[in-house]
């Protein structure tokens, strides 16, 4: 079945740093939602676990410029 990552998000500005993370993450494998609040600094990742790991996810973020780290 499907896992749901949650993460906080540092260093977002304004709503096109919220629409160019969703964007990276709905386009990595294995993501089948995502969403981002701008506000709450926070991202919640509908993924599945046999095509993608949260390391990966969190990278994905980085590299788009982003701080992330595993939330609850
Ligand atoms: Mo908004 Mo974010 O002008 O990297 S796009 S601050």
């Amino acid at each position: 079945g499907l896992a749901t990552l949650h993460l906080a998000i540092t260093g977002m500005h304004c709503a096109a740093c919220s629409a160019r993370i969703e964007r990276v993450l709905r386009a990595a494998d294995g993501v089948t939602e995502a969403t981002v609040n701008l506000a709450a600094e926070t991202a919640t990742i509908l993924y599945d676990p046999g095509l993608a790991r949260p390391s990966q996810l969190m990278d994905l973020v980085r590299d788009a410029g982003f701080g992330a780290q595993a939330a609850s």
